[in-house]
């Protein structure tokens, strides 16, 4: 009966439904399987490391790093080991982690509440379980933070983990924005881009959000820098003004040519990394390599890759993997043989607003500051070079300069 409504569906279903016979076949397979389930024993349900897969251990290497020292009460920062990885999806594990926050919060899904209020016909109170009645869509985005990527330099600054790991890309499922931490993280957003594409999350590639990421609620905001994704979401208040709250007041705002501020500049810029070969790295010996990394840009999708291997004097374009997907981090590859001479490798993203990634000097002018200065800039997306010596040993050639 299976694979004769598969090949027809429609007029099986109809025969299925007029004929006797078939009718008659149904019901007694149903009374045969449910006399099969009476008797089957409980399922065994496995302990500790068999009812949860874990990686093998042999890639214990493989783990989140930091610059810093977390402690109780500031930030937070745990990096992507972006070099040990491949293909688009961070694993749930490793998604870096960003707080301002003390203390990842314990919230118990039954007990949360989000909270839709403000500008509205009236104000509405959801469970975790109402959220999840919504119709649901999954879809891949990547996060970034605004701190990504600052050309770094000294002894620990050297890879592409502790320079550019403030940035993962999970598949999140969504329905259609305050945490729920004591010291009420708050974010403003604008009401179109919240109409638009802004989600509220409640699974991260397939299974509940994890603890570190938010759960069991987290806004995601397409594109737009990550402190705008507020994680434990429990309130959002529909206003007609910005906020400024304390969060945002403070900590993000760059300084335009023009010396003006430039609050509320929420869009990343389009932005390439090569993840292999990269900083830390020793290729054994000259031949083929593939050089591979990430691209991704906040103005939607990326349109192309190109690289260097002479430190920017000629490009060549590289092939982006498919899937490429708005707001998602997009695999880039390109087939290169390594002579064994000292060069500068170096990816550029251009995405579909035609907008190129510029080079760390192209940035500084556009920040109106000074190389120097960089470490402290927000948004960068100034283009990475890495230095290969004779050796085959990979460096930032931005801290070498
Ligand atoms: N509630 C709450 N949401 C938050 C934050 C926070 O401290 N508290 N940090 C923000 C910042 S600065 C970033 S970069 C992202 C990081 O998301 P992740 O930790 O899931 O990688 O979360 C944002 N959402
Ligand atoms: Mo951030």
């Amino acid at each position: 009966m299976g694979s004769h409504m598969g090949s027809h569906p429609g007029s099986g279903r109809r025969r299925f439904l007029t004929s006797g016979g078939a009718l008659a076949a149904f019901v007694m397979g149903a009374v045969r399987s449910l006399r099969g389930q009476t008797a089957a024993p409980p399922p065994y349900e496995p302990q500790g490391l068999l009812a949860y897969g874990q990686p093998s251990k042999f890639t214990g290497h493989i783990l989140r790093r930091t610059t810093q020292r977390p402690t109780a009460i500031t930030d937070t920062a745990l990096m992507t080991p972006l070099h040990e990885l491949d293909g688009i999806i961070t694993p749930s594990g490793l998604h870096f982690l960003m707080d301002h926050t003390n203390g990842i919060p314990d919230i118990d899904p039954q007990k949360h509440r989000l909270m839709v209020h403000g500008m509205v016909d009236r104000p509405l109170i959801f469970t975790v379980e109402d959220i999840k009645r919504f119709p649901s869509v999954s879809r891949i985005h990547f996060l970034e933070c605004n701190a990504n990527s600052r050309p770094l330099r000294g002894p620990n600054r050297e890879s592409v983990q502790l320079i550019h790991g403030r940035t993962s890309c999970s598949e999140w499922t969504w329905i259609i924005a305050e945490g729920g931490e004591s010291n009420k993280y708050t974010m403003s957003i604008p009401l179109a881009k919240g109409l638009d594409d802004v989600i509220v999350a409640w699974a991260q590639n397939g299974e509940p959000i994890r603890p570190h990421q938010g759960f069991p609620l987290r806004l995601i905001v397409p594109g737009f820098e990550a402190i705008r994704a507020v994680k434990w979401l429990n309130r959002i208040h529909v206003v007609d003004k910005p906020y400024a709250a304390w969060h945002e007041a403070g900590n993000n705002a760059d300084t335009a040519a023009d010396g003006k501020g430039m609050w509320f500049r929420f869009e990343l810029g389009p932005k390439a990394v090569i993840t292999r070969p990269s900083g830390g790295q020793k290729l054994p010996g000259p031949g083929f390599y593939e050089i591979t990394g990430l691209a991704w840009t906040g103005g939607g999708l990326v349109r192309r890759v190109d690289i260097s291997t002479d430190g920017g004097k000629t490009y060549q374009e590289a092939q982006l993997q498919q899937p490429v997907l708005r707001y998602a981090h997009t695999r880039f590859r390109f087939p290169w043989r390594w002579k064994g001479e000292e060069c500068v490798i170096q990816a550029r993203c251009t995405d579909e607003r035609g907008e190129v990634q510029p080079t760390i000097e192209e940035a500084a002018k556009i920040f109106n500051t000074t190389v120097d200065y960089f470490y402290q800039a927000d948004h960068f997306n100034g283009i990475q070079p890495w230095r290969i010596a004779r050796d085959g040993s990979v460096t930032n050639a931005i801290a070498g300069a």
